[in-house]
C-alpha cells in the first residue's frame, strides 16, 4: 500500500480493532481514523467521549484488554468515594481515564476545539496516527426505548446494559452539526475509506448524518468498503443484533450492506456468514473476527490487499 492514503470511520471497541491493525501495517502518516461522537456525554462536569478514548487507549497500548475500554490496570478510588457521597456510579470512571477528561474538559473550557484537545491527548499518549471526531458540534445518539421513554446514550447503553427495547433512534443535533474541515480534508485526500466493524445504527449512522458525510463519501470515486460487525447472525460484541430484532430486520450482513446502500461500494463479509449480492458492491468472505492483535494486522492487510485488487 505505497503512500495510499486510508481512512476509516470508527465507533467504539470493534473500530478500535480494525484501526489497531490497520496502524500496525500502516504508515502513521497514511492513516487517518474518523471517530463517532455520539455516544459523548457530561458527567460530573466532565465532557467524556467514549469512543476516541477507547482509540486512544487502543492505539497507546493503554486499553483494558478485558473490557476494550478504559485504562488497564487502572483504579476506582475517586468512584468509591462518590459513592461515599450518595453519588450516581454507574458508568466506570477509572483514575487515570479522569486525567483524560478532566484535561479535555478544561482545554474545551479555554476555548479550544474538541479536534484540538483530541490531537493534543493522541500526542501525549504517543498515537501518531491522525484521529479526528467527526465533527467539533454537538451531536448526541438518544434512544428511544418501550421501557424507559427517550435514554440518553450511555443511559441506554451502560446504565441499563442497553437491554430496554428500542423502538427508534434519534441523532440530536445531527440537522446542523458539521464534519471538521479536518474531516472534510482526509475524506477529500483519501484512496481508500474504510467503515470498521463497528455497530452501524449506534456508531456509524451518527457520522453519516452529519453534512456533508454521507454526500461526500459517495462522491469519492475510490474504493469504499465496510466490514461486517455480524459474524453468523450474531453482533460480535454489544447489541447491534438485538437492534436489528427491535428494527425488525433480518440479522444479518447482507442487512449491513444494504444498510449502508451507495455510501459503500465494497464489502468484507465473514467466511461463516450465508453469501449474497448487492448491486454495485463487491463483496469479499474474510474471517473477520479479531482476537489477538496478529489477526488485526492480517485482516487489515487482506482487505487493503483486496481492494488494491479491483480494476
Ligand atoms: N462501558 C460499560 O459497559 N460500563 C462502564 O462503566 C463504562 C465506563 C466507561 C468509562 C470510560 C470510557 O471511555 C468508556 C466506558 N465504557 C463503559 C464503554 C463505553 O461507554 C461504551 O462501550 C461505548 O460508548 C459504546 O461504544
Amino acid at each position: 500500500m505505497p503512500n495510499q492514503n486510508v481512512v476509516v470511520l470508527v465507533g467504539g471497541v470493534g473500530g478500535a480493532k480494525l484501526a489497531l491493525g490497520l496502524a500496525q501495517i500502516l504508515p502513521p502518516q497514511n492513516l487517518t481514523v474518523i471517530v463517532n461522537v455520539g455516544d459523548d456525554f457530561w458527567h460530573y462536569g466532565l465532557k467524556i467521549c467514549p469512543d476516541a478514548d477507547t482509540i486512544l487507549y487502543t492505539l497507546s497500548g493503554l486499553v483494558d484488554k478485558n473490557n476494550g475500554w478504559g485504562v488497564s490496570g487502572d483504579t476506582v478510588n475517586t468512584l468509591e468515594q462518590l459513592r461515599v457521597y450518595g453519588g450516581d456510579s454507574w458508568f466506570r470512571l477509572g483514575d487515570r481515564d479522569i486525567a483524560t477528561h478532566l484535561y479535555r474538559t478544561e482545554r474545551l473550557r479555554q476555548g479550544a476545539r474538541l479536534t484540538q484537545v483530541t490531537a493534543e491527548l493522541a500526542t501525549a499518549l504517543g498515537v501518531n496516527v491522525r484521529l479526528f471526531p467527526v465533527t467539533d458540534d454537538r451531536m448526541e445518539t438518544i434512544v428511544h426505548t418501550q421501557e424507559h421513554g427517550a435514554l440518553a446514550f450511555q443511559e441506554y447503553f451502560v446504565k441499563h446494559r442497553w437491554q430496554p427495547t428500542l423502538t427508534r433512534l434519534e441523532y440530536a443535533g445531527s440537522e446542523s452539526a458539521r464534519a471538521s474541515a479536518e474531516v472534510i480534508e482526509a475524506i477529500e485526500q483519501a484512496d481508500v475509506i474504510l467503515i470498521a466493524p463497528s455497530n452501524p445504527y449506534l456508531s456509524v449512522e451518527p457520522m453519516l448524518r452529519i453534512a456533508p458525510l454521507r454526500e461526500l463519501l459517495i462522491s469519492r470515486a475510490v474504493p469504499r468498503v465496510a466490514v461486517t460487525p455480524i459474524i453468523g447472525a450474531q453482533a460480535v460484541k454489544g447489541p447491534a443484533a438485538k437492534i436489528m430484532r427491535e428494527l425488525n430486520l433480518e440479522v444479518s450482513a447482507e442487512t449491513v450492506a444494504r444498510f449502508y446502500g451507495n455510501v459503500i461500494n465494497g464489502f468484507v463479509t465473514d467466511t461463516v456468514n450465508t453469501p449474497f449480492v448487492v448491486d454495485g458492491v463487491r463483496t469479499i468472505a474474510l474471517n473477520t473476527l479479531m482476537q489477538t492483535d496478529a489477526d488485526k494486522a492480517a485482516l487489515a492487510n487482506q482487505i487493503l490487499h483486496w481492494i488494491m485488487s479491483w480494476d
